[in-house]
């Protein structure tokens, strides 16, 4: 049988496109090649970062805007608990690209906020401990999302619509048919057509989407999570906000309240300071010097929190040369099919507007949100030699 619309990748972005998709009405099979909401890629770790004053780029502020809609709608829909809305700080010294960014976005869109100089974070949040000469903008409405629940909430409805989910059936290869119009997908055992393809391939990028012409790069990255000196209480969500936290060499860390209870640790990883991999290659143990790497950054900035380590998990990054997304028709095959990928370490808290403006590219080729920021031909995603020659 043919299918309206075939989906490689069900991870975060691959399972928010299937419910989109099968919601409106499409037939859709969609193929994974592990299990549902599983932790062999991007979208595992417990928790994610939300937040709206955005220091990327005050272009991803609407699209932020009704992925917090569309988060609310899920767990609404789903019952399922996804969100931890327990305010955020954007930390760094006044000319720092976090705090200055989340300023500047928060100015821009008139987005809620307050700016926290070193003494009145160390006063509202005793676990933080800023130098002098670093501030925070705080927003309430930052906080955290729960990967793997939004996966499943998603995969959830998108059987209930009646899409045909298949696991540990991953695609091999897909080739667009004579004509451009309608595709065909390749697993171990069998070949399916539709007359369009998403293609959501994570760390798959480089051999599932080599033809989009973004030089896209692997990095492993670690998540720790350490049991506080003293106990989880100064770290419980109502206490302790989510925080990017950028110091003077510019590098940066990011961490979350403790989630899972007094037992538990808090999880802190750096923001992009992983070496290059590839989905075969990652190596999956963490290491006693990555271990000490991050207790040293933390111990001028969060004293009480390397205490005992309770754990560390690897996961991968997909980055594009300008850290912004992915997310078009396919330059080469814009009748059949379309891409979303490249989300370069910060795209969990968008799966669930991705999935609906994949379903919008899909339906209609084009979309009401604003996405020319994640045009795969745009010149600061092209390869290095090209825009050298451009
Ligand atoms: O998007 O806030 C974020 C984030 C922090 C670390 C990785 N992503």
């Amino acid at each position: 049988a043919t299918h309206d619309v075939i989906i490689i990748g069900l991870g975060g972005m691959g399972s928010a496109a299937a419910h989109h998709l099968a919601a409106r009405g499409l037939g859709v099979l969609g193929l994974e090649r592990y299990g549902p909401a599983h932790n062999r890629g991007s979208s595992h770790g417990g928790s994610r970062i939300i937040r709206q004053a955005y220091f990327e780029d005050p272009a991803y502020v609407p699209l932020l805007l009704r992925s917090y809609e569309l988060f609310e709608k899920l767990e609404r829909d789903t019952g399922r608990r996804i969100a931890t809305l327990c305010g955020g700080t954007m930390i760094g010294n006044s000319g720092s690209r976090v705090f200055a960014g989340s300023l500047r976005s928060a100015r821009q869109w008139d987005l809620p906020y307050e700016v926290l100089d070193a003494a009145e974070v160390r006063r509202r949040f005793p676990t933080l401990t800023p130098a002098e000469d670093e501030w925070a903008l705080y927003e309430q409405r930052a906080g955290l999302v729960r990967p793997e629940a939004t996966v499943a909430a998603h995969i959830q409805l998108a059987l209930g619509a009646g899409a045909d989910l298949r696991f540990e059936e991953p695609a091999v290869r897909w080739e667009v048919l004579e004509g451009g119009r309608g595709v065909r997908v390749y697993t171990a055992d069998e070949v399916h057509t539709a007359e369009h393809l998403v293609v959501c391939p994570g760390a798959w990028a480089p051999e599932l989407l080599a033809d989009v012409g973004v030089p896209f790069t692997v990095e492993r990255q670690i998540m720790y999570w350490f049991h506080p000196h003293g106990g989880t209480g100064p770290f419980d969500p109502e206490r302790q906000p989510v925080y990017v936290w950028e110091d003077a060499e510019g590098t940066q860390i990011y961490g979350f309240p403790a989630i899972e209870g007094p037992e538990g640790g808090a999880k802190v990883a750096f923001f992009r300071k992983g070496s290059v991999c590839t989905p075969q290659t990652i190596d999956r143990t963490v290491h006693d010097e990555e271990v000490a790497a991050m207790a040293a950054q933390l111990r001028p900035r969060i004293p009480r929190l390397p205490g005992r380590l309770r754990k560390a998990v690897t996961c991968m990054y997909t980055t594009t040369p300008d850290e912004h997304f992915v997310l078009a028709r396919h330059p080469v095959h814009p009748d059949a099919v379309t891409v979303a990928c490249g989300f370069s370490g910060h795209g969990f808290k968008f799966v669930p507007v991705v999935g609906e403006i994949v379903a919008d590219l899909v339906q209609d080729g084009t979309t009401g949100h604003p996405i020319t920021l994640f045009d795969p031909r745009r010149r600061s995603a092209a390869p290095a030699a090209a825009e050298e020659h451009a």
